[in-house]
């Protein structure tokens, strides 16, 4: 064995940092019965336990695809006034979102495709059609969408770390530094980060890309089990070195 292959061996378990434990829930993309599922899911796993050092978090991408966007930010809205601890990571689609809200119209028409469609129909909203005036929807949009939420999405930061875990949307750019990672790679990272075997500096915890169940490698944790079509909303408890998989099953899409 080589020098190097020891050491990367003898590496510890990855741990979050000391007396914490945390809940990462993937994507939820529209679907609030399965987010409220999983709350519940972790509350009643919490309820003997001390809640002072848990904090969980929503790995991003909240809107889009799935048929309730409004209703699942309005219960994360509500949610995060009663729990500190609740934390929302940035998602692409929240992006998208908010681009499309100051009025980015290339932003808009594409974001209309990959799931905005029945994001602005469940704010009451016909979605633009091709070729339809841009200016009078994005009015409509930002009537549509409260202002303190917005506000709210504009403050959801990249990313979280606790130990040797990396909390973040997408993933990373494999060979650059955890700390040194740009917007772009956080929110759209797939190709060249899924099949990367390299170590990071962490374990990157990721949704983005959807798996079946929730896959765990050396170097990476993916949380995305595709809630708005498959009716699985994942979620991984991480308390020390140990690692708990929860996943609540509702309705397919
Ligand atoms: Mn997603």
């Amino acid at each position: 064995m080589s020098f190097l292959g020891f050491f990367k061996k003898a590496r510890s378990a990855p741990r979050t940092a000391p007396g914490t434990r945390i809940y990462a829930i993937g994507d939820v993309h529209g679907r609030p019965d399965l987010m409220q599922m999983m709350f519940d899911a972790i509350e009643r796993r919490e309820d003997e336990l001390d809640e002072a050092r848990t904090q969980i978090i929503m790995i991003g991408d909240i809107v889009d695809r799935g048929p309730n966007s409004r209703d699942a930010l309005q219960l994360l809205f509500d949610r995060q006034r009663q729990m500190p601890n609740l934390l929302t990571l940035l998602g692409n689609h929240e992006e998208m979102l908010l681009r499309s809200l100051r009025g980015d119209e290339a932003e808009l028409r594409g974001w209309m495709t990959v799931g905005g469609a029945e994001t602005v129909a469940s704010f009451g909203l016909e979605p633009l059609k091709p070729g339809e005036d841009a200016l009078p929807f994005v009015l409509d949009l930002q009537k549509a969408v409260p202002r303190d939420w917005v506000e709210w999405m504009h403050a959801w930061p990249l990313m979280y770390q606790s130990g040797d875990y990396f909390f973040c949307h997408a993933g990373i750019k494999p060979g650059v530094a955890l700390a040194r990672q740009h917007r772009r790679d956080l929110l759209w990272a797939r190709e060249g980060f899924m099949d990367d075997e390299r170590w990071h500096g962490g374990v990157v915890v990721h949704g983005h890309t959807i798996t079946e169940t929730v896959e765990i490698r050396e170097n990476r944790i993916g949380l995305d089990t595709g809630a708005y079509r498959s009716g699985v909303l994942s979620a991984a408890c991480f308390d020390g070195t140990d690692v708990d998989i929860l996943t609540v099953r509702g309705e397919s899409g």
